[in-house]
């Protein structure tokens, strides 16, 4: 006998919804997932997905995935039973918090963090919980400058203009494959389907990469510029927008919400085609040809990602692809870009200026790197455990992550870490950063685990409801990941582990309420809390939560004052409830201080300074004999950063951990199939592909590879280990303005094996 049941892929940003089949094992006696295959009737993904959504079933069935906590006896790590993991992590973290202090714990939180209940609604709290500043995630590996860019423009980091790929007339991707990784901060589900209706319905598709992707082999144009110059092509894009009168009238309805236009236009003047075309590698003509063909279009989205964010200007660079569009007049405008609604976000108010976007309100110890977003860089870790003194990090918490492996100079952390006083992580796995720890507290199979996005959903193309609750059921006494993560909260809030962890949720929604009820401007204002609370469903925490969201959402019910959703509506409608498309938002969404969108922010036009000194500095100096390269990363369609090459389905075939090379470089440096590559933090030896796919000057090599380290359990991916990428990036580079690490375009050198 089997089922079937449906559930949000929680693998990427693209949140397909799944159909998965449900079958009965013999060997466990007990329920397993036997298949997935996409839901046809998902009202945000209508059936498509991708390998990694299909093989569903062998991740939740990964014999290597922990079903035990672990706890470490004598120096290694053995199962134990819950009670004992989560009064040994509590007790310890307690222990260097009484000793050492609050800031002495560091917390990592990984990227899958995003994809759970877990993560996002109750991962935050437990940082409160640890009241430390030291707080580090992937942000720092990935889009941080754009939310810097962001809260530079509109006030807040988290209110993000997302393309609107289903209306757009010219589609402009920058340093973005969203073939291979569909798509990232813009969710959207069946990202190449996306691309070939632009194309069918008569639109454009601009690609800006180094390498010829999957996504770029798609495109009317591609451009491949050298790595890291983006924000000095977009100042050109702008100085030509000024110089040759192509900025949109009236900003195309928006112009008096905007500040700064004559500022930039002064900022952008030595900005000019000619001046950085050498430094980019691009013809100054293309670039002019650019700048037009995004004015004259109907509509157009300039959209970038990883090879835009993760370099030396990466949050100029984010911040000018807004620019771009607001000059365009393609700002929060159909077929432009647009702010998306999730059902969960508070309901809109009106416009109010607020108190604006700030960095810095904290440094590092070791470095005084700013704090931007309530992070530090997560490639500072490892000198904050190393360096002695005052504030010294002595215990890590991490949630969803395995920065050894995903930030660069892993080692170096791994070092920290393995003498580091205590470190608990919550993760499936025992792999290259959990093999430190003193305490492994896994969470449950998705299959066994709920599924709401509710960051994602601020972020999609199109407004939906969806919740996927547990397809199969937990074994008893064994705590989901919100319970292990409330369970944490609790202890060290003083309550003790085994407190009720619904106890957690209760906080939140008291403490919601009672500002809403006060907020003038609120669905619930001026209603009694005891009395809204009272109207919560009988169930589980995070649904009394996700009620509370949903109702005082847009869209919501405002707890029975009005027609609108709650949250047994959406429960009630398995493959999700269509808001439809992203709707003009401005002013609403502006938090600046001036109430305005602030185009010329004194961040961001003080780094342009730096940004004009690389471009004199630069040139395209021919490639040097002596080998000097710039590194790119790529992703694969069947990997997911560093954690799914323990799953047979993805691993071999194209999926390899080599080193793309252009024939003209490898001819020169005579290179035909091994190279060592040598950065700042290390040296390697890969296995070399020759291909015109990239542009001559740079080598491409992907990341969340190396499971060559002892004391792990993967068995299927050590056997095909790859090399480590970020063994060679010693974390120097950074983009100062976010903290984030530059992983595109850093500067290697390559030599024959
Ligand atoms: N050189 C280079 N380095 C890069 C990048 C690059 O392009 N080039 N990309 C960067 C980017 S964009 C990112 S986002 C980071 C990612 O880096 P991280 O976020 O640090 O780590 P991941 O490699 O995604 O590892 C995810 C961890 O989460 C665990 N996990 C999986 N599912 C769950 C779950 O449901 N709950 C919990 N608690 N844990 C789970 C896995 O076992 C694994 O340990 O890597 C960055 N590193
Ligand atoms: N299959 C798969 N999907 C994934 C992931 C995965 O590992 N595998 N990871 C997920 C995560 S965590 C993220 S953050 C997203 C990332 O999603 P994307 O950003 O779409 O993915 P990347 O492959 O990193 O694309 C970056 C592109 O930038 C190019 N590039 C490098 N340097 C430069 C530069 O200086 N300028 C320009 N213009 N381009 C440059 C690279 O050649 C590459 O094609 O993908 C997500 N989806
Ligand atoms: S694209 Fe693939 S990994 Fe991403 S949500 Fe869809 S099925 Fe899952
Ligand atoms: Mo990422």
């Amino acid at each position: 006998m089997t089922r079937t049941a449906p559930r949000i892929c929680p693998l990427c940003e693209a949140t397909c919804g799944l159909t998965l089949t449900i079958g009965r094992d013999r060997a466990i006696g007990g329920e397993i997932v036997t298949a997935a295959r996409g839901d046809a009737d998902d009202v945000f993904s209508a059936g498509y997905l991708c390998p990694k959504g299909a093989s569903f079933a062998q991740l939740d069935n990964d014999p290597d995935r922990l079903d035990r906590p672990l706890i470490r006896r004598d120096g290694r790590l053995i199962e134990t039973d819950w009670d004992t993991a989560l009064t040994a992590a509590v007790d310890g973290l307690r222990e260097v918090i009484s000793t050492s202090g609050g800031e002495s714990i560091g917390f990592y939180l990984g990227n899958p963090s995003a994809h759970t209940v877990a993560g996002t609604m109750y991962a935050p709290l437990l940082i409160r919980a640890l009241g430390t500043r030291n707080v580090f995630s992937a942000s720092t590996l990935d889009q941080m400058p754009k939310q810097a860019a962001t809260g530079y423009l509109v006030g807040h980091a988290g209110t993000f203009a997302v393309p609107d790929l289903d209306r757009t007339d010219h589609l402009v991707i920058i340093g973005a494959n969203p073939v291979v990784s569909n798509g990232s901060v813009t969710t959207a589900a069946d990202f190449p389907g996306k691309l070939t209706a632009l194309r069918r319905r008569g639109g454009r598709l601009t690609v800006i990469d180094p390498a010829r992707t999957r996504t770029a082999k798609l495109a009317d144009t591609h451009i491949a510029p050298r790595p890291g110059t983006d924000a000095a092509l977009l100042c050109a894009v702008v100085q030509c927008l000024f110089d040759e009168d192509l900025v949109a009238d009236d900003l195309g309805g928006i112009a008096a919400h905007v500040l700064g236009v004559e500022a930039l236009r002064d900022e952008m003047r030595e900005f000019t085609p000619e001046r950085v075309a050498s430094f980019c590698g691009v013809a100054a003509a293309d670039i002019r040809a650019l700048t037009r063909s995004i004015a004259a279009a109907e509509s157009a989205a300039v959209y970038g990602r990883m090879g835009t964010t993760t370099v030396q200007f990466g949050t100029i660079g984010s911040w000018l692809i807004d620019v771009v569009n607001i000059l365009t007049g393609n700002f929060d405008r159909p077929g432009g870009v647009m702010f998306p609604l999730a059902p969960t976000a508070p309901s809109p108010r009106p416009a109010r200026a607020g108190r604006g976007f700030r960095t810095g309100r904290w440094r590092s110890r070791v470095s005084g790197h700013a704090e931007v977003g309530g992070e530090l860089p997560a490639v500072a870790m490892a000198e904050e455990f190393e360096t002695p003194g005052e504030g010294r990090l002595r215990a890590l918490v991490t949630v969803s992550g395995n920065p050894v492996l995903s930030a660069p100079n892993g080692a170096r952390l791994g070092r920290a870490l393995h003498d580091a006083q205590f470190v608990v992580c919550v993760d499936p796995y025992l792999n290259e950063t959990t093999r430190h720890a003193h305490v492994v507290l896994p969470p449950p199979r998705p299959s066994q685990s709920p599924h709401f996005d509710a960051i994602l959903n601020n972020l999609a193309v199109r407004a939906t409801a969806r919740y996927s609750p547990p397809v199969l059921p937990l074994p008893a006494g064994r705590p989901d990941e919100i319970e292990i993560v409330c369970r944490l909260i609790l202890g060290l809030s003083g309550a003790g582990s085994d407190a009720d962890p619904g106890l957690v949720d209760e906080q939140v929604i008291a403490a919601t309420l009672s500002k809403e009820v006060t907020d003038p401007y609120s669905p619930v204002a001026g209603r009694d809390v005891a009395s809204l609370v009272a109207m919560l469903p009988d169930a589980p925490g995070h649904q009394r939560r996700l009620d509370m969201l949903f109702r005082l959402g847009a869209y919501g019910d405002a707890f029975g004052s009005r027609d609108g959703l709650t949250f047994a509506d959406v429960l009630a409608a398995p493959h999700g409830i269509d808001l439809g498309p992203m709707r003009p938002r401005l002013p609403g969404v502006l938090r600046t201080a001036s109430g305005k969108i602030e185009l010329a922010p004194d961040p961001l036009i003080g780094d342009l300074a730096r940004l004009s000194a690389a471009v004199d500095a630069g040139g395209d100096p021919a490639p040097a004999a002596d080998g000097s390269l710039l590194l790119v990363g790529r992703r694969h369609l069947r990997s997911n950063n560093s954690w799914m090459h323990n799953l047979p389905a993805l691993t071999g075939g194209t999926n390899r951990c080599t080193l793309l090379m252009h024939p003209d470089d490898a001819d020169r440096l005579g290179i035909s199939d091994v190279a060592k590559v040598r950065g700042a933090g290390g040296s390697l030896t890969v296995p070399v592909e020759i291909t015109t796919d990239i542009r001559p000057g740079v080598a491409s090599l992907p990341h969340g590879w190396g499971h060559d380290v002892d004391g792990i359990r993967l068995g299927v991916a050590a056997a095909e280990p790859g090399v480590n990428v970020n063994d060679l990036n010693d974390g120097a580079l950074l983009d100062p303005l976010s903290g984030t690490v530059v992983l595109n375009g850093l500067p290697v050198e390559i030599a024959p094996a």
